[in-house]
C-alpha cells in the first residue's frame, strides 16, 4: 500500500474556529464510543457478548457527521459507527440489550448487533448486505426534496461496500435526481482482509465523484475538527442547495475485521503509522496543550462516562432473556393492517385488463396525494405497456419519475420514501427485471417489520408472464420467487375488475406487495368495471364456476385456461377457484371445496418444482386427505426456461396438458 495515500493523515488541529464549549462536546463524545468498546472486549474475552466489529480510530468520521447534522435528520450507518448511535444519546442499555439479543433493544432479539433502525433516534442501521442502504438514503433524502424541506441526510459505507453495484447505482441516481445526500466513505484501508489494491484501482475513492458529475471532498478522518467543521459546512451548503456529495475520510481499522479474525495480515509498520494518528489521544494532546482540557477535567469526564456504562450495563445485564413465543413472531412479519371496505356505486364501463389497472392507479394516485410512482421510461413516454400514459400532465415529473436502469437503487428508494412516510409503486419493465433488484427486496423490504418495525410501504407492479413469444427473459413468471419469501404480500389478479380493485387495496397496505399483471391478459381480458374508486379484501379467493365434480384451483393465464376448457367440457361439473392472491392464500375456500368435490387439480402457468401448486397441493393433502377421492394433481409447465419460437413456447406452456389431466383425474 502506498503511503501516498495516506498523506492526508497529518493532523492539523489549528485551522478551524470553534468555540471552547464545542471543543469539549466534541471531546467528550469521541471519547464515549473508545470506552465502551474497550469494556466490549473485556466482554468479548469473557464470553458476554459474541461478536465485535471495532471502530477503534475511527471514531472522529461517525461522531464528527453525526455532530454537523440536525437531529431530525437521518443518518444511515454501518457495524463500526458506534459514535452515530451515542452522539444522538440513545441510551446505553438499550444498546447492551439490543447486542445481547433481549427485549430492550431495537429488534426483540431478531437482530443483531447495528442491525436496527430507529424512528426516535432517526438512525436507519445496515443490513449485513452492506450496499442496500446507500440507495435507501437517496429514498429519504427524496422525501425531504419533495417536501421541501432544507434537510440532508448521511448515509455511511466502507471502502470495500463501494464495489458493490448498490453503490454506483445510489450515487449515479442521487446525482440524477440531485438528492441531497452525504455519501460517507471511511476508507480504513481493508475490506476484511482484502486490502484497497485489491479493492479498486483508482487513486482515490473520492475521484469517482468525478464519473457521476457529484462533488467530492477528501477529508482527514482522524481529525475530528477537520470532520466536524468541514462536514458543517457541506452540509449546511447541502440544506440550501439539494445536491449529492461523496465524502472519502481516509483513516485505518486497527483491529481485525471482527475481533476473532485479527490482524496478522496487516503490515506491522502501517499499524504503527497509523497508532500515532490516534483520533482521540491526538485530540486529547491538542486539548491540554490549547489548556482546555486538565489532568482533572479529564478524569471527571472519563469517570462519568465509565459510571453511565457500568450502570447501563447493570441494567441490561439484569433484563431477563427472551421467553419465545410463536404467535408474536408471526404477528411481526407483517405491519397490521385493517382492510378498509371501499364499495363504488358508480355506473361500470367495460374496460382491458391494461386499462382496469391504469386507471386503478390513477384513482390511488389522485386519493393519496404524495403517492410516488417510479419505473423505467414510465413519464413522457407512458411506460413499455403504456399504464402511466398521460399520467405527468395529471401529477407532475416529481411524482412520476422516469429512473435510470436500476431496479436495486429504485427498490431500496422506494424504501427510503416508505420510511420517510411515504408510499410509492415502482413498475417493473418486465417481471424478469426483478432479479436486477432481488436482494433489497427479500432481504430489506421483506424483513424490515420484522426486524425493527418499520414498514415497507410499496408495491412492485410485475408484468408478467409467457404466450407472447418473448423467450427467456421477458415472459418468466416468477411468483415463486417471493411467495416463499415471509414478508412479502403477492397479488395475482386475472381479471380486470379484480384487478383494479386488488391495486388499490395493494396501494393502501402498508407491507410491500407485488402486484402480477400479466401480459398476454392485458389487451385479451375485457370485463364490466365499476368507473370509480373502489378496493377488493386480499386473501379472498373467487369461484368463478361452481360444480361439485371436481376442484380446479388457479391463477393468472391458468384461470383463463382452465375457464375455455370447463366452457368447452360443459358436462364437466368442475369448480374452478380463481386464488387472486397467493400470500394471503385462502386456504379456506381451497379446503372447503375440495371437501365437497372430492378431487382437486392444481393448475400454474410456471413450470413445476418449487411453485406455488406444490405448497398447495401439500396443504390439500395434509388437511383433507379423509376427504379425497383421488391423489391432488398439479399441472404445470415444463422444467425449461421459457424458449421463443411460438411453436416451442405452446409444447413448454401448461396450457395444453390441462384437459387431458382433468379428464384423467376425472375418470380416476
Ligand atoms: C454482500 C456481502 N458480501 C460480503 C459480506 C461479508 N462482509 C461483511 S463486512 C465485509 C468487509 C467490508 O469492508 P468495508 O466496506 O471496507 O467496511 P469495513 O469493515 O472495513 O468497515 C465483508 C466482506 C457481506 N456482509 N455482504
Ligand atoms: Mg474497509
Amino acid at each position: 500500500m502506498s503511503s501516498e495515500i495516506f498523506s492526508y493523515s497529518d493532523i492539523n488541529y489549528n485551522d478551524f474556529n470553534l468555540d471552547d464549549e464545542t471543543l469539549i462536546l466534541l471531546y467528550k463524545n469521541i471519547l464515549k464510543p473508545r470506552l465502551i468498546e474497550e469494556k466490549m472486549l473485556i466482554l468479548l474475552r469473557q464470553g458476554k457478548i459474541s461478536k465485535w466489529f471495532a471502530g477503534i480510530g475511527q471514531e472522529a468520521i461517525a461522531v464528527g457527521v453525526t455532530m454537523a447534522l440536525n437531529d431530525e435528520e437521518y443518518i444511515l450507518p454501518m457495524h463500526r459507527n458506534l459514535g452515530v448511535f451515542t452522539t444522538r444519546a440513545i441510551p446505553l442499555h438499550r444498546l447492551f440489550s439490543q447486542w445481547q439479543g433481549k427485549a430492550g433493544g431495537f429488534t426483540k432479539g431478531r437482530d443483531r448487533s447495528f442491525h436496527f433502525g430507529t424512528q426516535e433516534y432517526k438512525i436507519v442501521g445496515m443490513i449485513s448486505h452492506l450496499g442496500p442502504q446507500l440507495g435507501v438514503a437517496d429514498g429519504i433524502a427524496l422525501a425531504s426534496k419533495l417536501r421541501n424541506k432544507a434537510e440532508v441526510t448521511a448515509v455511511f459505507t466502507g471502502e470495500g461496500a463501494t464495489s458493490e453495484g448498490d453503490f454506483h447505482e445510489a450515487l449515479n441516481v442521487a446525482s440524477v435526481w440531485d438528492l441531497p445526500v452525504l455519501f460517507c466513505v471511511e476508507n480504513n484501508g481493508y475490506g476484511l482482509s482484502t486490502p484497497t489494491i485489491e479493492q479498486y484501482r483508482c487513486e482515490h475513492i473520492a475521484d469517482r465523484g468525478k464519473g457521476y458529475g457529484m462533488e467530492s471532498h477528501i477529508i482527514n478522518g482522524n481529525n475530528i475538527l477537520e470532520v466536524y467543521s468541514k462536514v458543517s459546512e457541506i452540509a449546511e451548503s447541502v440544506r440550501q442547495n439539494p445536491r449529492p456529495v461523496l465524502i472519502e475520510f481516509k483513516t485505518f481499522r486497527m483491529h481485525g475485521h471482527e475481533e476473532a479474525s485479527g490482524t496478522k495480515y496487516v503490515p506491522h509498520d502501517l499499524l504503527d503509522f497509523w497508532a500515532k494518528k490516534d483520533p482521540i489521544e491526538n485530540y486529547q494532546s491538542y486539548l491540554k496543550d490549547k489548556g482546555l482540557l486538565t489532568e482533572e477535567h479529564e478524569v471527571k469526564i472519563k469517570t462519568e462516562i465509565v459510571h453511565e456504562l457500568n450502570e447501563n450495563l447493570r441494567i441490561a445485564f439484569n433484563e431477563e432473556p427472551i421467553v419465545p413465543d410463536e404467535s408474536k413472531e408471526l404477528n411481526d412479519v407483517y405491519k397490521y393492517y385493517e382492510y378498509q371496505d371501499i364499495k363504488s356505486n358508480s355506473n361500470t364501463k367495460e374496460l382491458r385488463l391494461v386499462d382496469a389497472i391504469s386507471e386503478g392507479l390513477k384513482q390511488s394516485m389522485e386519493k393519496h396525494n404524495d403517492l410516488v410512482i417510479m419505473g423505467q421510461d414510465i413519464a413522457e413516454y407512458g411506460g413499455v405497456f403504456k399504464i402511466t400514459e398521460g399520467f405527468i400532465e395529471q401529477f407532475g415529473k416529481d411524482r412520476i419519475r422516469n429512473t435510470p436502469i436500476c431496479e436495486s437503487a429504485i427498490i431500496e428508494i422506494a424504501m427510503g420514501l416508505s420510511i420517510a412516510g411515504i408510499k410509492s409503486v415502482v413498475e417493473m419493465q418486465f417481471s424478469d427485471f426483478v432479479t436486477s433488484g432481488f436482494n433489497p427486496l427479500v432481504n430489506y423490504l421483506a424483513k424490515s417489520h420484522y426486524r425493527w418495525n418499520q414498514e415497507a410501504d410499496v408495491v412492485i407492479r410485475m408484468p408478467c408472464g409467457a404466450g407472447v413469444a418473448a423467450g427467456p427473459f421477458h415472459s418468466q413468471t416468477n411468483e415463486a420467487w417471493f411467495t416463499k419469501t415471509p414478508g412479502l404480500k403477492v397479488v395475482y389478479p386475472a381479471f380486470p375488475y379484480d384487478a383494479k380493485g386488488l391495486l388499490a387495496t395493494a396501494i393502501n397496505d402498508p407491507n410491500p406487495v407485488l402486484f402480477f399483471e400479466h401480459k398476454a391478459l392485458y389487451r385479451s381480458i375485457r370485463q364490466d368495471v365499476p368507473a370509480d374508486y373502489y378496493t377488493l379484501p386480499f386473501g379472498q379467493a373467487s369461484l368463478i364456476t361452481e360444480g361439485n365434480e371436481i376442484t380446479i384451483i388457479a391463477y393468472g393465464a391458468a384461470v383463463h385456461w382452465a375457464l375455455d376448457t370447463v366452457r368447452k367440457n360443459d358436462d364437466i361439473n368442475a369448480e374452478l377457484i380463481d386464488l387472486r392472491t397467493l400470500q394471503p392464500l385462502d386456504t379456506e375456500t381451497i379446503f372447503k371445496s375440495v371437501r365437497k368435490t372430492g378431487k382437486a387439480i392444481v393448475f400454474q402457468e410456471d413450470s413445476m418444482f418449487g411453485g406455488i401448486a406444490s405448497d398447495i397441493s401439500a396443504l390439500i393433502m395434509e388437511n383433507c386427505f379423509e376427504e379425497l377421492d383421488a391423489p391432488v394433481i398439479r399441472v404445470a409447465s415444463m422444467e425449461t426456461p421459457i424458449p421463443f419460437a411460438s411453436q416451442l413456447e405452446e409444447q413448454y406452456l401448461s396450457k395444453n396438458k390441462f384437459e387431458k389431466a382433468l379428464k384423467d383425474l376425472l375418470d380416476y
